[in-house]
């Protein structure tokens, strides 16, 4: 069987692997958390002192417990993050630390990335990714890895992405869904103007699925879009909509 079938397996049973080594995962004797609320303290501990390999081991053993990436994302790398840059904004936290987090946290993605199960063949294809302006690169790889744990084919083209060439993967692709990742709006009129030319150009069966920090009710009320999203738990409920 190949590792994302017994990763699977492992996870659907909850069984605990009695050499996690084996199977790549990390060695788990430190490990003492069942609920992400119970991982915040210490999970913000390891990701602002740049621990990747504790930061790994609590995030993995999670995921391996049957916590969800929805779950992972909301509960605990965005409030770790959102702490991390309040103590820049109060000049406790070096700039570096906090890029430093956002690495370990694009690091330990990747990994459970590879632990994901492949999407099987016929699977819906979703694309997504942040406006041209916008560096944010963490929610749209967690957006991706949301989708891919309910048995989507997703792939986030990246960050920084100009509406013109999203538009042109979307007429490459043909997903079923668009995402669009906010964290980051220069001008809000411009945005607003060419996101909503966006989704008028868009073929009408591609669901449009915006969210991120940026999105207020302001722009709610002004764009156009299928579904709009506070978080990843929000998402997966909408596209388990869908999907029936
Ligand atoms: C890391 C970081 C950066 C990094 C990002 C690097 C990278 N490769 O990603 C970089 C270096 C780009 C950066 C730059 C800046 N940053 Co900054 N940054 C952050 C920080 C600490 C974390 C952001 C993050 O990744 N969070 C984790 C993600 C997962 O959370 P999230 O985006 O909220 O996503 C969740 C939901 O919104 C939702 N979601 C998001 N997208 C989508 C999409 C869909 C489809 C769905 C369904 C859901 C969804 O689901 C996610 C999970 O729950 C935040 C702190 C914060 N409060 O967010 C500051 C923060 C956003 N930054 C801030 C500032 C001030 C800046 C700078 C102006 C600093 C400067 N002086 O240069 C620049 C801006 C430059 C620019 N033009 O963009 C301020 C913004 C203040 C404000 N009022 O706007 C913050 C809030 C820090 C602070 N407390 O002051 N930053």
């Amino acid at each position: 069987m190949p590792l994302d079938g017994v990763i699977s397996y492992l996870r659907e049973q909850k069984l605990d692997p009695t050499r996690p080594e084996v199977l790549g995962l990390p060695n788990r004797s430190q490990v003492i958390y069942s609920h992400p609320a119970e991982a915040l303290p210490g999970l913000m501990n390891k990701m602002s002192s740049g621990d990747f390999e504790g930061s790994r081991t609590i995030l993995v053993d999670l995921f391996m417990k049957g916590v969800t990436i929805a779950d992972l994302g909301d509960q605990l790398l965005t409030p770790v993050l959102t702490q991390i840059g309040e103590q820049w904004a109060d000049g406790d936290t070096e700039i570096y630390e906090e890029r430093r987090a956002v690495g370990v946290a694009m690091r330990v993605l990747h990994e459970l990335s590879r632990l994901l199960p492949r999407p099987q063949e016929g699977a819906r294809v979703a694309v997504g990714g942040t406006i041209e302006g916008d560096q944010y690169s963490v929610a749209t790889f967690l957006v991706e890895l949301t989708l891919r744990e309910l048995g989507w084919s997703a792939n986030s083209l990246g960050s920084n992405l100009p509406f013109p060439t999203m538009l042109q993967a979307a007429q490459d692709v043909n997903p079923r869904l668009f995402w669009l990742s906010i964290s980051q709006i220069e001008d809000i009129d411009r945005f607003v103007g060419a996101l909503n030319q966006f989704q008028s150009d868009l073929a009408p069966s591609i669901a449009l699925v915006i969210g991120g920090r940026c999105v207020n009710d302001d722009l709610r009320k002004r764009t156009r879009f299928s579904a709009c999203c506070d978080d990843l738990q929000q998402l997966a409920r909408y596209v388990t909509s869908i999907d029936s």
